[in-house]
């Protein structure tokens, strides 16, 4: 058995090397893509339409913390097990470019919310961030306070449709309540924003209950309870659990990091057996509900998306939570490990089988293609949406024609530099602010950003440049300013 495992994950990692290399000519994604596509991608849905037939589908929406790009067997893994996450993937639709809004929690968290980029929102960092008085740049008087009242929210809109609507587990976009003072607050702030159901509660997010770490079962639990509850009303439900998991610190059960540490790793990318075990406590919950949904006959009639809301943490101190090497870096940097993420969308029936897509999203995209699934008017929309509705790309496979996509972050961080990023067509260009320095890569021959292009393609580096101001100022993005004193 163990040396199955092995030979498996061998496989992958050779398949990996293979893709890299292919890729240096034909561009990694598409390899990728091609290589992990089945042939037996089941194609046979009406394609007539990207409107949902069903009127009123659910949408069951697992987001989880900190989830890297390679953390799935799916994705690539060399040492996670994730086979019920893997079986969702194949029953529907994977993402290979799929992106958040932000390499950090609560600005993507609100991007989620709202459709609207974190720029826009002028919420920027995590919340409360952190203050660097001594470093050069000063940082823009930007939202701390979060959600606003006056922000129209992904619960609000699907409300008014007469959906039932939870947000289950982490929040951390505040909103008219307190966090992060004492890890036993408690924050109810998604029910001032849209929900019927959903109450925060930090203290599981370092809970030592070995029996459920992150308290991953409880909220699943809290999920089926609540859609058992929405199904007996025969309303259409949208919830989200919003996973404490994987973020540190890493909580586990005993028994599976004992098995993790049975495996040889030496060979291996990914090392951590308590970051694999916790891995497999999410995968487990997800099997959990997917079985639920099943036996309440709920599959065909509910659309499932699974997603992270920024790339792995890489490096943190002398820690290595997770690797999600070919990409560079991770969490809280600009580079593609701290804002490339998987994204997997399934339902069956609807959208096909076991296929990849290779169009560019983000997580400003879920508000719009939700509403669209749920049948929600244009007129009914948010105004000054920055996502965009991705039924094409779910419903017709087709690639969608958006080139470019956004990163603005004003502040420092222990892990990262203030930057801002673009991503246009292939090519990617970040500015850092301290000191004017740009980095441009090429992500179709370089994904692990290997190679700055600037100084050689000085006049690309410009051009993106120029188009990274132009959106800054459509947004009004927040920038920060140079201190007297440096
Ligand atoms: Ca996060």
């Amino acid at each position: 058995m163990k040396q199955r495992k092995i030979t498996s994950r061998n496989k992958n990692f050779i398949a990996l090397i293979c893709c890299l290399l292919f890729g240096i000519s034909t561009g990694f994604a598409n390899t990728i893509t091609n290589s992990s596509r089945d042939s037996s991608a089941d194609t046979n849905i009406d394609n007539k339409t990207t409107k949902s037939v069903t009127a009123t589908p659910n949408i069951l929406f697992i987001l989880v913390d900190d989830l890297g790009w390679m953390d799935l067997s799916h994705y690539g893994s060399d040492l996670y097990q994730t086979p019920h996450i893997d079986a969702l993937a194949k029953s529907g639709m994977s993402f290979n470019q799929a992106y958040t809004a932000a390499h950090i929690c609560s600005p993507t968290r609100m991007s989620i919310l709202t459709g609207q980029h974190p720029a826009r929102l002028k919420v920027t960092d995590w919340i409360p961030g952190w203050d660097y008085p001594n470093e050069k740049l000063t940082m823009p008087k930007w939202r701390v306070s979060g959600l606003a009242t006056s922000d129209t929210t992904i619960g609000e809109v699907l409300k008014a449709q007469g959906y039932k609507t939870a947000w289950l587990g982490k929040w951390h976009v505040r909103g008219q309540a307190k966090e992060n003072s004492a890890n036993t607050e408690q924050s109810k702030a998604a029910q001032l924003h849209g929900f019927d159901a959903g109450e925060q509660d930090f203290s599981l997010n370092k809970q030592t209950n070995n029996s459920d770490p992150k308290a991953i079962i409880a909220l699943t639990n809290q999920a089926i309870k609540f859609i058992d509850n929405s199904a007996k009303n025969n309303s259409p439900w949208f919830v989200t659990i919003s996973h404490y998991a994987v973020h540190t610190p890493i909580r586990f059960t005993n028994a599976l990091k004992d098995k993790y540490d049975q495996i040889d790793k030496s060979a291996l990318k990914q090392n951590n057996s308590e970051y694999a075990a916790l891995m497999e406590s999410l995968d487990n919950s997800v099997g959990q509900i997917m079985a639920h949904l099943t036996q309440q006959k709920l599959v065909d009639n509910t659309l499932v998306v699974f997603y992270s809301d920024n790339g792995g943490l890489d490096k943190n101190d002398n820690n290595t939570p997770t690797n999600n090497a070919p990409l560079r870096n991770g969490k809280a940097t600009l580079y593609e490990g701290g804002i490339r993420v998987p994204l997997i969308v399934s339902w069956p029936g609807k959208i096909a089988k076991n296929v990849w897509n290779n169009s560019l999203i983000t997580s400003t995209d879920l508000l719009p293609t939700f509403a669209n699934i749920a049948n929600v008017s244009a007129s009914k929309l948010p105004k000054n949406l920055d996502g965009i509705d991705i039924s094409k790309a779910l419903f017709k496979q087709q690639t969608l024609k958006r080139n470019e996509l956004f990163w603005h972050y004003p502040h420092y961080h222990r892990q990262g530099k203030p930057s801002g990023s673009i991503r246009q067509n292939n090519h990617k260009l970040i500015e850092n602010f301290e000191d004017g320095s740009l980095e441009l890569y090429d992500l179709a021959n370089d994904i692990s950003e290997s190679t700055n292009l600037a100084q050689t393609q000085p006049a690309l580096a410009q051009q993106l440049l120029q188009r990274l101001n132009q959106w800054r100022k459509n947004v009004g993005a927040q920038m920060m300013t140079k201190k007297l004193n440096h």
